[in-house]
């Protein structure tokens, strides 16, 4: 095999022999290494990465317990926020009383009008599921959210705190405003069939039973005010006659809690009987500052209705499915926080705020509502 000698390189060894040879000055023209030819790489057109597209988050429809309650339109505002951070369009749609046969009809024309996902406040468990499962049938994604649907009736629950929590801060409120934490309390509840205030009369009856420290305390009743503002003070003030001895009264719920301190206000209970229970801090700071209420809980409903959003989006994506131990992340405006899908596909917002004296004007402020 020949290996062929450069041109110029066979100039250059020549130019070093003559050199060695003579001792005459010789000048020689520089040697010039010419630039090797340099064959341009051919161009390449890097091929496009292709991201499959996300599915699009389509169009979402919330249907509360009811759409004239204060409580739905803030948890509302939540979920409007998160489908502007997160995409996809949201409608608000519901009865007008908190009824499940009148809530029944909105989950059906959702699932005709094919929306991407329903999130729905349960007005009775077990009577709107099969509305629920003809719509996840239909591809549907289903969460609830505040009042849960019966299991197997929804994707993931969004549950605002935990019930067992509820249940004992309940009592506990109820054993702060008792004198020596001792006498007749009553619970004034919303729909007889709502899901999250039956879990919640369970709960404070596990505690009351639980620890002798309540042993003083006695429930005498639980009636139920629809959260119809009529029909809730008509209820407090038939189980302020009913039981002249009463000296708390218990309203899970943001309606009954409002209507039962207006009736003591108004029939100059204050000091002899309290108020108590979940409520927001716009609603009940002058029953704070006026002595029927002096405590009282309520989570942040707007996270609540973001919460309940963000999960629709993801289970939309195909990022989550709703199974027990999965993890997902949420970006409020307040910070990012990490969930975990427990037991029976259920998500929990968080533990609840105690408010007083002390902390309301704080909260109305901060919370806004
Ligand atoms: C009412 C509703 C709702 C409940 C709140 C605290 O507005 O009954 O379901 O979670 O109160």
């Amino acid at each position: 095999m020949f290996h062929r000698v450069p041109r110029m390189a066979a100039a250059a060894a020549l130019v070093f022999v003559m050199a060695g040879c003579s001792s005459a000055a010789v000048t020689t023209a520089p040697v010039v290494t010419p630039a090797p030819v340099v064959t341009p790489a051919p161009v390449v057109t890097p091929a496009p990465v292709v991201t499959p597209a996300a599915p699009a988050i389509g169009s979402v429809v919330m249907i509360p317990k009811q759409v004239n309650n204060p409580y739905f339109d803030v948890a509302f505002k939540g979920a409007q926020q998160a489908a502007t951070d997160l995409g996809g369009t949201l409608t608000q749609v519901g009865p007008s009383a908190a009824d499940a046969t009148q809530q029944i009809p909105f989950i059906q024309t959702a699932t005709t009008q094919k929306a991407s996902a329903i999130i729905v406040s349960a007005d009775d468990a077990t009577a709107i599921a099969p509305a629920l499962q003809a719509a996840m049938a239909a591809g549907i994604k289903v969460v609830g959210y505040d009042s849960s649907p019966a299991k197997g009736a929804y994707n993931v629950f969004v549950n605002q705190a935990d019930t067992a929590g509820i249940g004992k801060g309940l009592v506990d409120m109820a054993c702060t405003e008792a004198p020596s934490c001792t006498g007749e309390i009553a619970v004034l509840s919303a729909a007889q069939t709502a899901t999250n205030q039956n879990a919640w009369i369970d709960a404070m009856k596990t505690t009351l039973a639980g620890d002798t420290k309540y042993a003083g305390l006695k429930l005498v009743a639980t009636v139920y005010g629809n959260d119809d503002p009529a029909i809730s003070t008509t209820q407090a003030q038939a189980l302020l006659s009913a039981h002249p001895n009463l000296k708390v009264i218990v309203s899970p719920t943001t309606v009954g809690i409002v209507a039962a301190a207006q009736v003591v206000k108004a029939k100059n209970l204050t000091g002899k009987v309290f108020v108590t229970g979940l409520g927001t801090p716009k609603g009940m700071v002058d029953f704070v500052k006026g002595g029927q209420a002096p405590v009282f809980a309520l989570w942040n409903v707007t996270d609540l209705g973001y919460l309940a959003y963000a999960v629709a989006v993801d289970l939309i994506n195909g990022t989550i499915k709703g199974t027990v131990g999965e993890k997902f992340t949420v970006k409020f405006a307040s910070g990012s926080v990490d969930y975990t899908i427990g037991a029976d596909g259920v998500v929990v917002l968080g533990p609840p705020f105690v408010f007083d004296a002390k902390n309301i004007d704080q909260f109305v402020t901060s919370f806004g509502f």
